[in-house]
This record gives structure tokens, C-alpha cells and sequence, in this order.
């Protein structure tokens, strides 16, 4: 038996055989999470590489130069995905790979790269899911006043169309965009991430050029008259006040508005939520005539990342029995079910795919060299019984990726908190499926 095969103890509630034969079940990961080799065969650096150089920003000091050798390694990590049995694998291209400085003529080096990697899942039978930006904007575009400056959702669709004309024919889907409220909110109001601002103004100047990125990248994709599906990918966190006081349900509006409608209603509406712009005052966005049918552009899918909600209680008490993972975010999958089933009756939907969906724990290999993670065995077979309600109740769901493959560089956090369903050992770069690993496994194969 090898260690993929040995069996798991924990019981399974969920069956693959409730899903339709040709749902996508897989994993994901990001470019500057694992990648490494940053800065091999031309890669420019990117703003989360300036980032890490900031003293303080990382809370282990730590940064993306070596993270898992994926650039090396990647072969054998492909092996890895075949022999768990996922049918799909979600993965980013780093732009500096690309245009090492964002404009111009593209490093044929970094497009080799990855259409290396498109080709060898093709040949293992696994279908390539790409997303266009998973965080790491080139730094050159960044002295040029990043996401705060209309003429880089130029050069990302630009950017866009020399990716989707050679990896296009080949690829199930393009995402253009991981998470805007990440890489606008919590980069430049929350200060966070890469560039690490704290401006209310900038922030939401950043998302709107974020989402006009993704409208000018659509519309230079689709005159490819590509087979690959073009959609866009956010992380969505439903809203629940306590109780029925006026204050509960109020913070409750507003984080539902600042976090999920200011980019589904644009998106999918094509017009920013009235109550939340009112709420910003002088803060909003120039917005321009023809930006919002921009972002409009009609999605052949809707990712969604998924990992948790947030509860408003004016006193500050925490939701009862609450379990948390070592990232602090509620373990709540009804979250997941509801807010999917929401989706569905506010907006006129496309497909579905739950894009990321997983949990952060201070994984250690234990005394037989294994990883026992009951507690994330529970939270994948939690969640995926979340997307099955969700199909049952009629929502057009076509697929599920756990995050992610593997351990790997958590942004801020470094590499302490890990999300793997297979352990990283950072000093030797040895894989080591954890038990979360064999029950996906097991659960795939339909046992
Ligand atoms: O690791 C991240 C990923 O890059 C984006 N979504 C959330 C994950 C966990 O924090």
C-alpha cells in the first residue's frame, strides 16, 4: 500500500457519487505561493517581493524567493495531483513572469513555463484552470501608481491577451482577477498586503480600476474567440447580525455591502450599491462614462472563495460553540450553503465554482511521520456537503477546489499557518500527504 492508499479513519457524510459525473473537483494555488525562483529565466519583481523586503510586513520575515520550488518541482507536484484523483487544478501566472516590468513584448521564458505546466496536466488528464492575477503586480507598474491608475486595466488586458493567445486553446478557464477586495481593501485601506497602504480613498479608487481590469480583459480575451471560459474570482463572506436590533442589522448591511455587493453588483448589475456609496461620502471612485457596461461584461462563470462569515453583535460576543481555525476565522458551512443560495435568488448568476475553500492550522508531523488534521478532514467534508445542498436546492454549482495542494507562503502570516492537504517540509521540500490528503483522495475515488 503506499501512503496514498492507506485508509483514513475518519467518516465520510459526503459522497462524490451525489455530484454529477462531470463536476470539477480539485485544488488550487497561487503563483508567489509556491512558485519560488523569483527572480529566474527574466521574472521581474512584483509588489508582494518588494513587500517582503519591508521590515515588519511579514510576520516570520519570511518571502517568496523559495516557497515550495514549485518552479522546479512541478512535475512530480503534478504526479502528486494525479495519484489524489483531482480532475482539476487551479493555478495563477505571475505577471512578472510575463511582462517583467508589465508592458511590452512577453518573456517567451515565462510563457514556456507555463505552458509546460498546461501541457502536463492535459497529459495526466487533469484540466487546467488559470487565474491571470493572483496579487503579484509588477513593481514597475507600482511606481507608476498600481491599481490607483486607470492605464494599468490597460496593460493588464493587454497582459491578458498575450497569456489567453497562448494558453487559450488549451485551458478550461481564465479568471482574470483573485479576490479584489483583497488586493484593493486590504492592500491599501487595511494595509496588510502588498503595497501595504492605509487609505479608505485609494482603496476604493484601486477596486474600481481592479474591476475595470477585469472588464478591458474580458473584452480582449473574447475577441480571441477562445474555447476557455473567461470569469472572474471573489471571496465572498455572508453577513449575520446577532440579533433584530437596529445596530446588529445595520453592521451587518455594511459588511455585506463593503465586502460582497460592492463587487457583485457592479459585476453582475452593473452599478455600485446605492447604500454603501452614500456611506463613503467623498471617498468613492471616478467612475467614467462606460466604465460600469466595462465591467459588466457578460462571466461564463463566477468563482467564489469561501472560508467563513462574519457575525455582528453590537456587545462583541462571539457567535455559541463556535469553532475557530488557527486563522481565527469561524469554521460555519451553512455560511457556504446560504450564501450560495443567495447568490442565486439576488442576482441573475452564471455558473458556479467554489474556487477556494479550506482551512489554516499549525500542521505538525507528528511522531510516525504522518499529519493527523481531523480537524480539516471535517471541514472539507463539511463544506462540499455545503455545495451539495447548494446543487440540491438548485443553484447552478459546476465545481469545488480545496485550498490548496499544498503548505505554502500565507501572505502575511509567512509560513506558519498552513492550508495543505498535502504538508510541506520547508527544509527539505519533501511532500507528505496529510490525512486530509487521504480522505480527499479516498473520497474521490468514491469510497
Ligand atoms: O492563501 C490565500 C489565497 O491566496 C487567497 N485566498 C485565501 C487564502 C487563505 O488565506
Amino acid at each position: 500500500m503506499t501512503q496514498l492508499d492507506t485508509p483514513t479513519t475518519a467518516p465520510t457524510t459526503v459522497l462524490r457519487a451525489q455530484f454529477p459525473s462531470d463536476f470539477i473537483f480539485g485544488v488550487a494555488t497561487s503563483a508567489f505561493q509556491i512558485e519560488g525562483a523569483t527572480h529566474q529565466d527574466g521574472r521581474g519583481d512584483s509588489i508582494w517581493d518588494t513587500f517582503c523586503r519591508e521590515p515588519g510586513r511579514i510576520l516570520d520575515g519570511s518571502n517568496g524567493d523559495v516557497a515550495c520550488e514549485h518552479y522546479e518541482r512541478w512535475p512530480a507536484d503534478l504526479d502528486l495531483m494525479q495519484r489524489l484523483g483531482v480532475n482539476a487544478y487551479r493555478f495563477s501566472v505571475a505577471w512578472p513572469r510575463i511582462q517583467p516590468n508589465g508592458t511590452g513584448a512577453a518573456n517567451a521564458a515565462g510563457l514556456d513555463f507555463y505552458e509546460r505546466l498546461t501541457d502536463g496536466l492535459l497529459t495526466r488528464g487533469i484540466q487546467p484552470h488559470l487565474t491571470l492575477y493572483h496579487w503579484d503586480l509588477p513593481q514597475t507598474l507600482e511606481d507608476q501608481g498600481g491599481w490607483r491608475n486607470r492605464d494599468t486595466a490597460e496593460h493588464f488586458a493587454e497582459y491578458a491577451r498575450l497569456v489567453a493567445e497562448r494558453l487559450g486553446d488549451r485551458v478550461r478557464s481564465i479568471a482574470t482577477l483573485n479576490e479584489p477586495w483583497c488586493s484593493s481593501i486590504l492592500s491599501h485601506q487595511l494595509g496588510e498586503h502588498a503595497p501595504g497602504m492605509r487609505d479608505r480613498r485609494a482603496a476604493l479608487q484601486a477596486a474600481h480600476v481592479l474591476l475595470l481590469a477585469h472588464g478591458r480583459a474580458m473584452q480582449a480575451m473574447r475577441a480571441l474567440n477562445l474555447p476557455a471560459e473567461l470569469g472572474i474570482v471573489l471571496n465572498l463572506q455572508p453577513a449575520y447580525p446577532a440579533s433584530s436590533s437596529a445596530a446588529d442589522q445595520d453592521a451587518a448591511r455594511r459588511s455585506d455591502g463593503t465586502f460582497n455587493r460592492w463587487f457583485l453588483d457592479p459585476l453582475l448589475r452593473g452599478e455600485y450599491p446605492q447604500d454603501i456609496w452614500a456611506d463613503y461620502g467623498d471617498d468613492v471612485p471616478q467612475v467614467q462614462p462606460g466604465d460600469l457596461e466595462t465591467i459588466r461584461e457578460p462571466l461564463d462563470f463566477l468563482g467564489v472563495n469561501y472560508y467563513s462569515r462574519s457575525y455582528h453583535a453590537q456587545d462583541g460576543h462571539r457567535p455559541q460553540d463556535a469553532e475557530y481555525t488557527t486563522m481565527g476565522w469561524e469554521i460555519y458551512p451553512q455560511g457556504l450553503s446560504d450564501l450560495l443560495q443567495r447568490l442565486n435568488r439576488d442576482y441573475t448568476v452564471p455558473p458556479l465554482l467554489i474556487t477556494e475553500n479550506g482551512a489554516g492550522y499549525h500542521d505538525q508531523l507528528e511522531a510516525d511521520g504522518q499529519v493527523h488534521d481531523e480537524a480539516r478532514v471535517r471541514y472539507l467534508q463539511q463544506h462540499i456537503g455545503a455545495v451539495n445542498d447548494a446543487l440540491q436546492a438548485g443553484v447552478p454549482m459546476r465545481g469545488y477546489f480545496a485550498w490548496s495542494l499544498m503548505d505554502n507562503f500565507e501572505w502575511a502570516h509567512g509560513y506558519d499557518k498552513r492550508f495543505g492537504l498535502v504538508y510541506v517540509d520547508y527544509a527539505t521540500q519533501e511532500r507528505i500527504l496529510k490525512d486530509s490528503a487521504r480522505w480527499y483522495q479516498q473520497f474521490l475515488a468514491g469510497r
